[in-house]
């Protein structure tokens, strides 16, 4: 077990990004910032977040196992599952992981920027009348959910697995998903079968799923004891990560630099816009800045919000005169949270919900000729 302790590493004062980290973020790619137009992202668009390698799974022989503290385990096949009560919910999914790269110091992982963010109709069936049906032992404490995929992490090998309290699993928004966007789900999104647990953090949301656990005892898994937890120190043992923080994302305005990104806009009235979403309670005020911060101002938020866990449109109208520019967004949610402007750090780089910075230029037409 001495590996576990091996605590993730945070990288040296001025230490770039590895070939390790960028083969990382070749896999794992995330949501180019033009996608904040769609209010469903495009499947190909969605973020992506794979640990280990996408199994090879046949759909035909595909199982699911219900066991543990239940009265009558199930096995069920894809048609059993489609057999039962179909929903669709329309899902922002955000991975625990997004902003750790701007942290400083940098924690070592996926090095995600903002970007690590879709939004997706899934479809499936309810997971908490299937738990019923199976009848939950009055003990029930975490429900575990195991995908096939395996690998190893820290030294540790393991098929990934991620428990969901069970006051959480049996909410009405969890639900086993077989199709994505109307579609039947993509390999790297979990074919056949996933879980989605609206409003939390993406890690919950295990694809690929063959196996559903209860325990009457609080599971002691990898990515539940070890990763995806808040800690200032290695040896402590940290806060789990939950619910999605509140976060407001810009739509880049105008046309991109290639190497910096940076924005170029011609002046005059300009509309800006974007999405801003939080797992904890719904978005009430998103605030704009054209100044880096100084001042902030409201923006107009879309009138009907797609659902209780989608992204919600917001706009700001800007006159954008010649000059540099740092504009960014922030979101305030019903429960009072909202983004920091001064980063919160933790080992892990987890629920960094720091406000995101975009470089305007506005700059008048080239002179024919110029
Ligand atoms: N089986 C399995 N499920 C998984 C993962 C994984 O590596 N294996 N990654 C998790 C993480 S960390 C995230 S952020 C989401 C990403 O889902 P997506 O790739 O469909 O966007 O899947 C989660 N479910
Ligand atoms: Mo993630």
């Amino acid at each position: 077990m001495n590996e576990v302790s091996a605590p993730a590493r945070v990288a040296d004062p001025g230490e770039g990004i590895s070939a390790e980290e960028l083969r990382l973020a070749g896999r794992n790619h995330a949501l180019p910032l033009e996608a904040l137009r769609y209010d469903v992202t495009p499947a190909g668009l969605h973020y992506l977040l794979i640990h280990y390698d996408i199994p090879d799974l046949d759909p035909a022989g595909h199982r699911l196992v219900l066991d543990g503290r239940v009265e009558r385990p199930l096995t069920l096949d894809l048609a059993d599952l489609r057999d039962r009560p179909r929903v669709t919910h329309r899902v922002t999914m955000e991975c625990a992981g997004n902003g750790r790269a701007l942290l400083d110091p940098r924690p070592v992982s996926q090095p995600w920027l903002v970007e690590a963010v879709g939004t997706a109709e899934w479809t499936g069936t309810p997971l908490a009348p299937l738990l019923r049906e199976a009848g939950l032992a009055a003990d029930a404490v975490d429900v575990v959910f195991t995908g096939a995929d395996h690998g190893v992490e820290r030294g540790i090998e393991q098929d990934y697995r991620r428990a969901l309290p069970l006051a959480a699993a049996v909410e009405d928004g969890p639900l086993l998903a077989y199709e994505m966007n109307g579609a039947p789900l993509l390999p790297q999104h979990g074919a056949p079968l996933r879980l989605v647990v609206p409003g939390w953090y993406g890690m919950a949301s295990v694809k690929w799923l063959t196996r559903i656990t209860v325990l009457n005892r609080e599971f002691d898994g990898y990515q539940n004891a070890v990763a995806y937890r808040l800690r200032q120190r290695p040896d402590e043992a940290g806060v789990p990560v939950t619910r999605i923080e509140p976060r407001a994302l810009v739509r880049p305005p105008g046309f991109p630099d290639f190497m910096s990104r940076g924005r170029v806009l011609r002046p005059g009235p300009c509309t800006v816009d974007g999405r801003a979403w939080s797992g904890h309670a719904p978005v009430v005020r998103v605030e704009v800045t054209t100044d880096g911060g100084a001042t902030w101002s409201p923006a107009e938020l879309e009138p009907a919000p797609a659902g209780p866990w989608a992204w919600r449109r917001w706009r700001y109208a800007w006159t954008a005169r010649p000059g540099r520019y740092v504009l960014s967004a922030r979101a305030v949610d019903a429960s009072g949270r909202t983004q920091p402007v001064e980063q919160a750090w933790n080992r892990g780089g987890f629920a960094n919900n720091l406000v995101q910075r975009v470089n305007v230029a506005v700059l008048p037409e080239p002179e024919p000729g110029d």
